[in-house]
């Protein structure tokens, strides 16, 4: 027990004291969230070990208790005594608050980030921590409740002279956090996403809580270029190679992969120091003006584009394409409301030089590449064009006749948006179900006719002609694209009603994607419902009952008995309900289930992923995600 009490103690005391008080300044939220950061925090040290090329492998443990354990076989964090301070260097790293990673000097610390702040902060928010370090044969160990040190690091045993490491176990303060248990699908996203930012440090993530075993192993050789692959996995791409550019320029580590495929999206992702910066940033725009650039210029030095041909451009060059930026840089500047956008502007010129350098080389030794590339560009060119003529003139038209409503919506009365919803409804006999059964003041009904268009796999020209999204966006009155205004939207609830069959289930899925890709706003705000319909209907003695699943109906029927006057109906579709029962059991406010889509986390490369796997045309990525997801995708019923 350390009894005395320094000036330098006390100081460090009140350090830690201040986490305590305010931990959302320092881990953003006390939610699960943050609660996982602590987490990250940790890794992140033993990530900086592996760039320093000491690691090669960090596991992560939940264990039973809830604690958490993560280990690495780096250096171990030095135990010598910290001239400064007094105190070994690894008391130091868990006790003492520092800006940023900046403590220990040298090379591109990844805890430079959003909330980059370190050990100490994880301590503090600890019920306790207990940090071991395995060097010189020995196993030094020292504990921390709450922040405070429980005693002097002490050698708890010898180790094998040849292991050396760190191990830091923590059990987060359930004070502090609303949530304190780990999920083990979350930290997984994350340390899959660091396995590939990382080349060669493996990972791996075990679940030791009861009931709940399990294990995953993340190791990458290819780094980001298998991470290109990996995010197009459900997609054809266009050519084989996954283009990589790697480089340094002024001190800053410029990493990118990048390959096109079929597809007319765009799915790019930017990290710096290995954390993501969803709004972009100055490392963004220069892999961007490089790429707009070089393509440019092969396509007019090979006669690929006319002199006579405008320029394509960044949107063109980028429909399809599939890449990874990143960059480690020693004092990253963040801007923006969330902090998530890159300021440096040594940034742009650091990827845009070492981008289009190698890239125009790769251009010149793959022209077949480049020819399949710049073809697709061109193509995107002509239809932008095509759909650019397309909108006007339908903007032209809503000039001319004002909002002119889709003759097939049967409108609600009431025209205060917050007291409406839409129904969606597949097919014009469950639409005229759903007409007559309507509460006329506030539900519209719009009835879409088969399979909606699936926006994965058409090109804008062919969205903008398409009949039924026609009057899906002039109904919600937002407008789309760039003119989408979400203070136009005429309902509060957007409903897509579906059959509760696979083929329900499919173009519920192809309406999701068709908001997502194009509103995505309405999903981000809560807007858009999936209505739920029952499977069953189960008449006993002039009584009825409505079974929204299997297990339900197997409910009811233990509760009322099993025997010959039982009467069930499987709805195959929402045509076979009368009004009556659709609403009943689908539309009426008091009764129904409505299910609300959200948009989870912050995660976009992996949403972009399950719409792409869902409505891409590869069946295996398919089958593997519908397995692995099985739980979720029946409560979705997609
Ligand atoms: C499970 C968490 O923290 N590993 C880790 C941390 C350090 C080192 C090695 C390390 C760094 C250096 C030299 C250096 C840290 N050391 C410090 C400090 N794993 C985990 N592994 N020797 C060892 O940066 O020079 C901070 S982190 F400051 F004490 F050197």
């Amino acid at each position: 027990m350390s009894t005395e009490y320094g000036a330098d103690q006390i100081q460090i005391l009140e350090g830690l004291e201040a986490v305590r008080k305010r931990p959302g300044m320092y881990i953003g939220s006390t939610s699960s969230r943050g609660l996982h950061h602590l987490v990250y925090e940790i890794v992140d040290n033993a990530i900086d070990e592996a760039m320093a090329g000491y690691c090669s492998e960090i596991k992560v443990t939940l264990n039973p208790d809830n604690s958490v354990s993560v280990t690495d076989n780096g250096r171990g964090i030095p135990v010598g005594i910290n001239a400064k301070a007094g105190i070994p260097a690894v008391e130091v790293v868990f006790t003492i608050l520092h800006a940023g990673g900046k403590f220990g000097g040298g090379g591109y610390k990844v805890s430079g980030g959003l909330h980059g702040v370190g050990a100490s902060v994880v301590n503090a928010l600890s019920d306790w921590l207990e940090v071991e370090v395995f060097k010189q044969g020995k196993i030094y160990k020292q504990r921390y409740e709450r922040g405070k040190v429980m005693y002097k690091l002490e050698i708890a045993g010898p180790c094998d002279p040849s292991l050396t490491g760190t191990r830091v176990t923590f059990m987060p303060d359930a004070s502090i956090f609303e949530e304190t248990v780990f999920d083990f699908d979350v930290l997984k996203q994350r340390l899959r996403e660091m396995a590939f930012l990382t080349r060669n440090v493996k990972i791996e993530l075990t679940d030791e809580r009861e009931g709940m075993e399990k294990s995953r192993t993340f190791h990458y050789e290819g780094g980001i270029k298998e991470f290109v692959t990996f995010l197009n996995r459900g997609k054809t791409p266009l050519y084989e190679e996954v283009i990589y550019c790697e480089g340094e320029r002024d001190g800053i580590l410029v990493e990118v992969a990048m390959q096109h495929n079929d597809s007319y999206n765009e799915g790019t992702y930017s990290f710096v120091n290995n954390i993501t910066t969803p709004e972009g940033g100055t490392h963004l725009t220069g892999f961007r003006n490089a790429i707009t650039k070089t393509f440019n210029d092969y396509a007019r030095a090979n006669k690929l584009l006319k002199d006579s041909d405008a320029n394509l451009t960044g949107d063109d060059i980028r429909e399809g394409l599939t890449a990874i930026v990143s960059i480690k840089i020693e004092e990253p500047q963040f801007e923006g409301q969330t902090k998530q956008k890159l300021g440096n502007s040594e940034a742009r010129g650091a990827v845009e030089s070492v981008v289009t350098e190698q890239l125009e080389v790769f251009l010149e030794q793959h022209p077949q590449v480049a020819k399949k590339i710049v073809d697709k560009s061109v193509l995107a060119q002509r239809a932008r064009e095509a759909a650019r003529k397309a909108r006007e003139i339908t903007r032209r038209k809503s000039a001319l006749e004002g909002l002119a409503l889709p003759g097939k919506l049967a409108d609600c009365t009431d025209k205060d948006p917050s007291h409406c919803e839409i129904y969606i409804v597949e097919g014009d006999s469950a639409g005229g179900s759903a007409k007559e059964a309507r509460s006329r003041a506030t539900q519209a009904i719009l009835p879409l006719r088969g399979k909606i268009l699936n926006v994965e796999k058409a090109r804008l020209d062919r969205i903008y002609g398409n009949a039924e999204i026609k009057a899906m966006i002039t109904a919600f009155g937002t407008g789309i694209h760039e003119d989408f205004d979400i203070s136009k939207l005429r309902y509060e609830k957007i409903i897509i009603m579906t059959d509760a069959d696979v083929d329900g289930a499919h173009i519920a899925t192809l309406l999701l994607t068709f908001l997502y890709r194009f509103m995505p706003e309405l999903i981000r705000q809560g807007h858009v419902y999936l209505a739920t319909p029952p499977l069953y209907k189960l008449e006993k003695n002039k009584k009825v009952w409505y079974a929204y699943s299997d297990e339900q109906l197997a409910d009811i029927l233990t509760e009322v008995g099993r025997d010959q006057n039982n009467k069930i109906q499987r709805y195959k579709g929402l045509g076979e309900m009368d009004a009556e029962q659709l609403w009943e059991t689908t539309m009426d406010p008091k009764r129904r289930i409505l299910k609300r889509v959200n948009m989870s986390g912050d995660d976009a490369a992996s949403l972009d992923l399950t719409f792409t796997t869902l409505m891409g045309d590869q069946v295996e990525p398919r089958r593997e995600f519908i397995e692995e997801n099985a739980q979720r995708v029946r409560n979705l019923d997609i």
